[in-house]
Order: structure tokens, then C-alpha cells, then sequence
């Protein structure tokens, strides 16, 4: 079950999250509490020692007062160690990975999220992982900076290209989390949204057999489709003839399409192989060279399944 957050955070789902809280609240409360009286004080002395209009007499000039000064320096040092010592030790909690986590390896690119589990499964932007079982995740960037960011979990890093980045966690309830890039990234940052879907251990095992295995009963269409959704094509094309960061797919298939070298196509199924597989080969005009390759992420029946969504969008 998913407990809710409270006024200020979003539920607390992770072996850290309690932690993180205690010592947020710990931070939050005293700085009110200092806040009320020192403003408390001054507000009181503005009051108190107004001058007044008949009063000619200067104050005396107090210097100093010793007490009063080793305690506004004391407290606010040993407050300070305080939120140190905490902090340290929760922050190494959070960086020093449990050797027997399961490692996913996440890869953040414009703008979507894939992951890639030990078993040879790949998904986008759902990471479905099971309940109170520490996950190391391995990130980097294809791209430009991202950020992982898991609220519920009280976790964030940034992703990075060209060095690897990792986190861990351990989900103690079970449930979707959002998942947010929490880096800004380009034009559709505000659409890298993913979710943490978290399961018992039977339903994760259960849900790694569905996924091994390819459901060959399902229409290639239908197949396509779902995959649209699913690595998150939409984020980059429509499918009513809106112009995105890629051009629609509504009736391309047996079009003609330019590309910026001046050569033409028609869109077939060798055409849309091509452009998923590398993309990079031709380049639509009107547009820029931005979409992810495929390579290695879709198996070669789910290229026929979009082929043959594409050619049912005519
Ligand atoms: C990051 C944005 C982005 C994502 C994600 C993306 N594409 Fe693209 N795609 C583009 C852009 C931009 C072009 C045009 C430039 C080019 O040819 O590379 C394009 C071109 C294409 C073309 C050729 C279109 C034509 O008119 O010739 C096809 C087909 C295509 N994409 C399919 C897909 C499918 C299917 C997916 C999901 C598996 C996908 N794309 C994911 C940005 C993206
Ligand atoms: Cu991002």
C-alpha cells in the first residue's frame, strides 16, 4: 500500500526517505523557531526603545555583554555540527551501494528514460522493480545532462554522457512513483516523465517471465502501437499531422519524404527500418538530426510491428 505524503512531502517509500525527513524537519523547525524569536526580539525592541519625542538624553552606550555573546555563538555552532553529523551520515547511507543489490543499467537520453535488466529485458520509462530489495542503477546520458529523480524515494543524481553515474535505492512499499528529469534538457524536458512501479517479489518474477518472451499472437499492428507508447515515440512525433520535434507519422507510409541532401524516398518498410536503426543516414528537411538509433533496442518483430502501425495510420 502507498501511504500518502504530507502537507510538505510527497510519501516517504524507501529505506532513506524516514531519515532524509527526520533531519529535514529537524532543519525546518529550528530555523522557524529561530525565526520567530529573533524577529520576536527586534520587533519587541523597536517597540520598547522607540525614542521619544521629550526623551533628549542619549542611551548609554552599552559595549558588550559576555554571556549573551558565548551563547549566540555557541548554539547556532553546535546547531550546525548537528545538521553536519546527521547529514554525513545519512548522505553515506545514500553512496555506499549494498553489494548484493540487483543492478538495472539506465540510460537517459532525449527524452525518455530506458532501462536494461540483467535478464536481456528492455523497457522505457517504466521501471518495474520488486519491494523491499535494494536496486543499484547504473546510469549515463546519450546525450546532454539529465537528472533521476524519484520524490517518493527521496533520491536524485544526475545522469551524465560519457561516465557513469549510480544510485541505489531500496523501495519499502509497493506502488507507482513518478519519476522525473530533474535537469533541464531540451525542448520536451517537461515530457521525460517516467514511472517506479513496485511489486512483490512474485509479481516481479512473474512480470521478468512476460517480458522475456516475445507474445507472438499479438497482431503486428496492435504490437506497433503499444511500442509507440511504450519507447516513447510520441514525445517526438504526432499522429494527427501536428508538427513536433520530428515530423507526424499520419500518412508517411508510400509518401515521399526530402532530406536535407537533397535525395528523395518513399517511406516503406526498408525506409522506416532505416530511420529507426540509423536515423542518422537521412535526415528529414525541416528537420534536425535528434533522433535517438534504436540499435539494439527493438527485437526485429517489433520493427515490423511499427512498420505496420505506420502503414496503418494511411
Ligand atoms: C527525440 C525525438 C525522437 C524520438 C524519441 C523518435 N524520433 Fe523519429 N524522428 C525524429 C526526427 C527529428 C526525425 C526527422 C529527422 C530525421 O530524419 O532523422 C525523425 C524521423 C523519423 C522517421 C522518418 C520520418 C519521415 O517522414 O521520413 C520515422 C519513420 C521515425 N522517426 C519513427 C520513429 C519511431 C517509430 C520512434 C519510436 C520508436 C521514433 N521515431 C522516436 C525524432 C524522434
Ligand atoms: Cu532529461
Amino acid at each position: 500500500m502507498k501511504t500518502d505524503g504530507t502537507f510538505m512531502l510527497p510519501s516517504a517509500s524507501s529505506t532513506i526517505a524516514g531519515e532524509v525527513d527526520s533531519l529535514f524537519y529537524f532543519i525546518f523547525y529550528t530555523a522557524a523557531i529561530l525565526f520567530v524569536l529573533v524577529i520576536g526580539v527586534m520587533v519587541y525592541f523597536v517597540i520598547r526603545y522607540k525614542k521619544k519625542d521629550n526623551d533628549d538624553n542619549l542611551t548609554s552606550s552599552v559595549d558588550h555583554n559576555n554571556i549573551l555573546e558565548i551563547a549566540w555563538t555557541l548554539i547556532p555552532a553546535i546547531l550546525v555540527m548537528v545538521v553536519f553529523f546527521w547529514g554525513f551520515k545519512i548522505y553515506m547511507k545514500m553512496n555506499v551501494i549494498p553489494s548484493q543489490a540487483m543492478e538495472i543499467k539506465v540510460t537517459a537520453q532525449k527524452w525518455f528514460w530506458s532501462f536494461d535488466y540483467p535478464e536481456g529485458i528492455n523497457v522505457t520509462n517504466e521501471l518495474t522493480v520488486p519491494v523491499n530489495t535494494p536496486v543499484k542503477l547504473l546510469m549515463s546520458s546519450q546525450d546532454v545532462l539529465h537528472s533521476f529523480f524519484v520524490p517518493s524515494f527521496r533520491t536524485k543524481m544526475d545522469v551524465l554522457p560519457n561516465r557513469y553515474s549510480m544510485l541505489w535505492f531500496e523501495a519499502t512499499e509497493t506502488g507507482e512513483f513518478d519519476l522525473f528529469c530533474t535537469e533541464y534538457c531540451g525542448l520536451s524536458h517537461s515530457e521525460m516523465i517516467g514511472k517506479v512501479i513496485v511489486v512483490t517479489q512474485e509479481e516481479y518474477d512473474l512480470w521478468v517471465e512476460k517480458e522475456s518472451v516475445i507474445d507472438e499472437s499479438i497482431p503486428l499492428d496492435v504490437l506497433g502501437k503499444d511500442l509507440f507508447k511504450k519507447k516513447a515515440c510520441y514525445t517526438c512525433h504526432s499522429l494527427d499531422g501536428t508538427r513536433l520535434v520530428g515530423p507526424t507519422l499520419k500518412e508517411i507510409f508510400g509518401s515521399e519524404v526530402r532530406h536535407t541532401d537533397g535525395t528523395t524516398a518513399i517511406v516503406d518498410e526498408n525506409y522506416i527500418r532505416e530511420s529507426l536503426l540509423e536515423p542518422h543516414a537521412k535526415i528529414v528537411e525541416g528537420y534536425s538530426p535528434v533522433m535517438p538509433t534504436f540499435q539494439g533496442q527493438l527485437k526485429d518483430r517489433e520493427i515490423d510491428g511499427l512498420s505496420a502501425f505506420i502503414k496503418s495510420l494511411k
